[in-house]
């Protein structure tokens, strides 16, 4: 085995300008149309210039898409699994001339790249996901970018790069290909095993990754993705302070991190000959692929999208051409009788075998629960209850929705008082009378202004519950998309519940406490809710109310039983 791996199609493709050119190229395209990167785009960038994506010269023709795609490889037979492509909206596509050069921003509007188009074509989502995830069910995260997030034409042509992109963060980890060779040339490294991964490493990562190194007689890189990876990842902060810590558990000498600034894709057995084709180009010999690599997670029927070793065995058919070891793994698990690790397929029926899933762990970790010293490092579980504490301390909104004058006010402001009795915590009511008065005061009552309104409580609401508050919203909020928009935003930092105030129409109508029911039906207000102007019934809230059979006072006393229940108080 020679001293450092050639990089795939042999040769490293830098793509960054020297000084002077560089500077003739910003100059200029000042007259080019510019293109302002998404976060994948930007991260897919950074690897095309620095050569981690080699032999990858620019973003992906429409040749070479339809190659990947179909059979896995570029035009020039070199294998390369991921299609690589800049998608950009139709209307920034419709002025495009093939030989064009165009400026590729940051989103800072810095000029990191020039790409001169090759060429441009309108995509057929669902045909790209069938072949590059094997199906075209949204569940699948990288399908779901595909269809909801990927702009709908394509645009191929080279790249030539200008300025790096910026990191504030890490600057001393991370590394070009070049950089990580270099390092392995002064260690004297010859042979590097590489371990990927999108998660904090406990004690089977750490024991799994130093015996692969150590079977193979070789050092060990570990190489996080810090770039793009799946929605509810731990956060790459966390992580790498995490990494930092576990690096001190292997022997001296022998290992060393980076991180690469990658945007995952989730495309399990695909995925995992793209990793090693990437750490080749890192000059690395051998690449683990444990269980289930880069995994997407289950399809609604609750099957998985891919089998636990497909991964394995895909990268295993294609190891001869790839040129860098498969170091193929199975699930570590935790021997008591032995007090150490062994990999499941070596266990035998009298060992005492103690494993803890994911799902398990960040249940443990929301709860504040323990965390046993043989699963994990203290270091680690006190790294990641700072950022992630249990989810008592954690911030939550708890969002009402229901007629006017059904009781969300009334019962929201009764159970802001009740949060503030327990103490603890900071509360804000976001009632919607209160909210009209402030944020949203030009606001109407058309769809269009209503969506907006429950948008920006919801934002609001989102902000809040980061930083670790109660956020207490009572609109009306009539639509099921935009209700479901908020969930979706507030569940990325905390809690959210919503809870249906359920009285019928009309029982409202009948109250009538502001008048506004009589006024909506002798025609005084238009688009009334209930009356003129529809109410969609919300299908996933976790509390019903409803005040026929429940005063304020008991409703409010009702959700902070459930609050508690679900842990989100004490
Ligand atoms: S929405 O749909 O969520 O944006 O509505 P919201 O911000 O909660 O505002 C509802 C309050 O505004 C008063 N009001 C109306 N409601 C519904 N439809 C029409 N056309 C309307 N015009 C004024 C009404 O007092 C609502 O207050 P609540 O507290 O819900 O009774």
């Amino acid at each position: 085995m020679g001293a450092f791996k050639e990089p795939h199609g042999g040769v490293l493709k830098e793509l960054y300008l020297g000084e002077t050119a560089a500077e003739e190229e910003k100059a200029n395209a000042r007259e080019y149309k510019s293109w302002d990167l998404t976060e994948r785009q930007l991260c897919d960038l950074e690897m095309i210039l620095n050569g981690a994506f080699s032999p990858l010269e620019g973003f992906l023709n429409e040749a070479d898409t339809r190659s990947v795609m179909e059979k896995m490889r570029l035009r020039s037979d070199l294998l390369w699994p991921i299609p690589i492509n800049l998608d950009v909206t139709e209307e920034f596509a419709d002025g495009l001339g093939t030989g064009e050069r165009i400026s590729l921003r940051d989103r800072e509007g810095v000029v990191v790249a020039i790409l001169t188009v090759e060429d441009i074509w309108k995509v057929d989502k669902l045909e790209e996901a069938n072949f590059v995830y094997g199906t075209e069910l949204e569940d699948h995260p990288g399908v779901d970018y595909l269809l909801h997030h990927a702009h709908d034409v394509y645009v191929g042509g080279k790249v030539v790069g200008v300025e790096p992109p910026t990191h504030y963060d890490f600057k001393l980890l991370r590394d070009s290909p070049s950089e990580l060779r270099g390092r392995f040339r002064k260690l004297g490294w010859r042979k590097v095993v590489a371990f990927q991964t999108r998660n904090p490493m406990h004690r089977a990562h750490q024991e799994l990754s130093f015996r692969a190194a150590h079977e193979n007689e070789a050092n060990l890189l570990i190489h996080p993705v810090v770039g793009m990876t799946r929605k509810g990842d731990i956060d790459h902060y966390t992580r790498v302070r995490c990494y930092e810590k576990i690096l001190e558990k292997y022997p001296e000498q022998t290992t060393t991190l980076s991180l690469l600034n990658l945007a995952m894709r989730m495309a399990g057995p695909r995925e995992a000959i793209w990793h090693g084709l990437i750490r080749k180009n890192f000059g690395c010999t051998h690449f683990i692929v444990g269980r289930d690599h880069a995994g997407p997670g289950s399809r609604p029927d609750g099957q998985p999208f891919y089998g636990p070793y497909e991964a394995q065995e895909l990268y295993a058919k294609h190891e001869h051409e790839m040129d860098i070891s498969l170091v193929p793994f199975q699930q570590m698990v935790y021997v008591e009788n032995l007090a150490q690790y062994v990999p499941v397929d070596k266990t035998t029926p009298d060992m005492r075998i103690k494993t803890i899933t994911g799902s398990e762990f960040r249940r443990r970790l929301s709860e504040g629960l323990e965390i046993p010293d043989w699963f994990s490092y203290p270091e680690i579980i006190e790294e990641l209850r700072k950022m992630y504490p249990p989810r008592h301390e954690q911030g939550a909104t708890l969002f009402f929705t229901g007629l006017s004058g059904s009781g969300k006010s009334t019962i929201a402001n009764a159970l802001l008082v009740k949060l503030l009795e327990l103490g603890g915590r900071r509360v804000t009511l976001l009632d919607g009378d209160l909210v009209r008065k402030n944020l949203s005061s030009e606001l109407g009552f058309s769809k269009e202004h209503r969506n907006l309104n429950i948008l920006r409580i919801g934002y609001v609401a989102s902000e809040i519950t980061k930083h670790g508050g109660i956020a207490v919203c009572a609109p009306i909020a009539p639509y099921r998309t935009t209700r479901r928009k908020v969930r979706q935003m507030v569940e990325e930092v905390g809690t959210f519940i919503m809870i249906h105030v359920s009285t019928p129409l009309e029982v409202c109508e009948r109250r009538d406490r502001k008048g506004l029911y009589a006024k909506a039906r002798a025609g005084l207000i238009k688009e009334f809710t209930g009356i003129d102007d529809p109410y969609e019934e919300p299908e996933t809230a976790e509390i019903v109310i409803d005040t026929q059979k429940l005063s304020p006072e008991l409703a409010a006393q009702r959700i902070i039983v459930k609050l508690e229940n679900m842990g989100v108080i004490k």
